[in-house]
């Protein structure tokens, strides 16, 4: 999908559901084409691209947690398979389809809607793990549900994450998905009293997500708490994970302690289990309603991401180029200085062995010639050492940013003189252009502001406001 076609395809989609989206994926076009002519992205990449457009909810978690078990409820369909055993090892995109039955399809199919977030992801999984990246299929999964729950969302359902026996592949999709997603839901169970056995797993998952830079959308909710009645001692199991998430850095999360009224196991003891279920009401309906509040998250979010793009190649990309630039520039014309002196040192030297010059002269054919050839040889070194130090720069970045140094390339080619490198005042123009985007997206969360702010004024929504100011 060409990005013309990306964005025409975005705005069908998102020209009924809401109005600001549609002002901000004009920005996002802007945006495209200033890091598009400056090398920034590749012609047939676009910003729009490495964002969920969709409201995404994932789950993650450890193994038979139950994350499956409360999909299936949350969506009234039982879409996903559950077991004790490791059922699904692939991760699940799950969204709204009209069809009667559950339909699976590889995960291939995430490439058609340019509302899913999995663009590119072959490409980022083989960065971290060879040869898998053309496997993304055994990866991932799309299914669709004929449930109104998901309508206008999507639900990302993981295999059980076993840090142990971890692919680098699952790890970087992991970490993918945290970053793709509004809300976050991280299970646990309460099975597990010793919350210690699962250190690497807590780590793993706990620590990715505590530095994230949203970290209010990630819910750490501990299931089956069902299991805690034989023992009596819920107070015990939620303070000992509560410690082992502290240990992984969480200050204040938002923890939650819920269980799943189909799988939940006899509870004998009246007064306990009523204690229990009021537990699970109160947590669970605080979970679904920022589930069924995800919409307004995304547009935030998507918003947000503009401004953080343009804001990243404003003020970290085109600085880091020009500093590269003007390096490379200062370079070439040292090397071209010393080169150009040993190379007429050496003339004077054979001149005064020789004494060819005057001969060279002698004939206005013969000197027109040889400076001909003088000047052909000055240019084929100049031209070697706008190579060579190139190179060496072009290395040097690389290992940095790859996009910085995709655009130092782009602004190196051979036809663009050198003092454009040296004075790279074009490049405070497209500064400029960047800072109309930035401009325009805030101004966009104002609107969004005015569109959710309710009377009673959402917490969400004071939260975004801050967060802009
Ligand atoms: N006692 C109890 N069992 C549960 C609960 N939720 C799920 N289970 C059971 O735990 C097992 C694993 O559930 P599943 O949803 O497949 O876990 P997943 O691997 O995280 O997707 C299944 O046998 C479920 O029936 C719960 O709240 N309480
Ligand atoms: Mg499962």
């Amino acid at each position: 999908m060409t990005p013309q076609e990306r964005y025409k395809k975005l705005k069908q989609h998102l020209s009924e559901e809401n109005p600001v989206l549609l002002d901000v994926i004009k920005y996002y076009e802007i945006l495209d084409k200033v890091a598009r002519k400056n090398g920034f992205l590749d012609p047939e990449d676009t910003y729009t691209a490495h964002i969920s457009w969709w409201p995404l909810i994932s789950i993650l978690g450890t193994f038979s947690s139950g994350k499956s078990t409360f999909i299936n409820q949350y969506l009234g369909i039982k879409a996903q398979s559950t077991g004790n055993q490791a059922v699904d090892d692939k991760f699940t995109v799950i969204c709204y389809g009209s069809g009667e039955d559950v339909t699976t399809l590889p995960g291939l199919a995430l490439d058609a809607d340019p509302r899913f977030p999995f663009y590119n992801i072959s490409e980022e999984v083989e960065k971290v793990d060879a040869g898998e990246g053309s496997r993304v299929n055994l990866y991932l999964q799309l299914k669709t549900v004929r449930s109104e729950a998901v309508k206008g969302k999507i639900i990302i359902d993981s295999p059980g994450f076993d840090a142990d026996s971890q692919r680098d592949a699952i790890l970087r999709i992991t970490s993918h998905i945290i970053d793709m997603s509004d809300l976050v839901l991280i299970f646990f169970d309460a099975r597990h009293p010793e919350p210690g056995a699962m250190r690497d797993t807590l780590e793993h998952l706990v620590g990715a997500a505590v530095n994230h830079r949203d970290a209010n959308k990630i819910l750490y909710i501990l299931n089956q708490i069902d299991t805690t009645a034989k023992e009596d001692n819920l107070e015990d199991v939620i303070g000992s994970w509560q410690r082992a998430l502290s240990q992984q850095g969480l200050v204040a999360g938002n923890f939650f302690a819920i269980y799943s009224e189909d799988a939940k196991v006899q509870i004998e003891d009246e007064a306990q289990a009523e204690r229990l279920k009021r537990k699970r009401d109160e947590d669970l309906k605080e979970i679904t309603d920022r589930m069924d509040k995800v919409g307004i998250e995304r547009a935030y979010r998507i918003t947000k991401a503009l401004e953080d793009f343009a804001k990243e190649i404003k003020d970290e990309k085109f600085p880091m180029l020009k500093k590269a630039l003007r390096k490379w520039s200062e370079r070439v014309v040292i090397v071209d200085l010393v080169l150009f002196g040993v190379l007429f040192a050496a003339i004077a030297l054979l001149e005064l062995q020789f004494g060819f010059v005057q001969t060279l002269s002698s004939s206005p054919i013969s000197s027109a010639v040889s400076l001909l050839v003088l000047a052909a040889v000055l240019l084929f070194l100049h031209f070697k050492v706008r190579n060579f130090v190139g190179k060496r720069v072009y290395r040097k970045l690389e290992a940095q940013d790859h996009a910085v140094a995709t655009a130092f390339k782009h602004n190196t080619r051979w036809w663009y003189p050198l003092a454009r490198a040296r004075f790279s005042g074009w490049i405070g123009l497209s500064q400029k252009r960047l800072e109309g985007v930035i401009a325009e997206s805030k101004k966009a969360i104002q609107r969004l502001n005015d569109q959710f702010v309710s009377p009673s004024g959402s917490h969400m929504n004071e939260r975004n406001h801050t967060e802009t100011k």
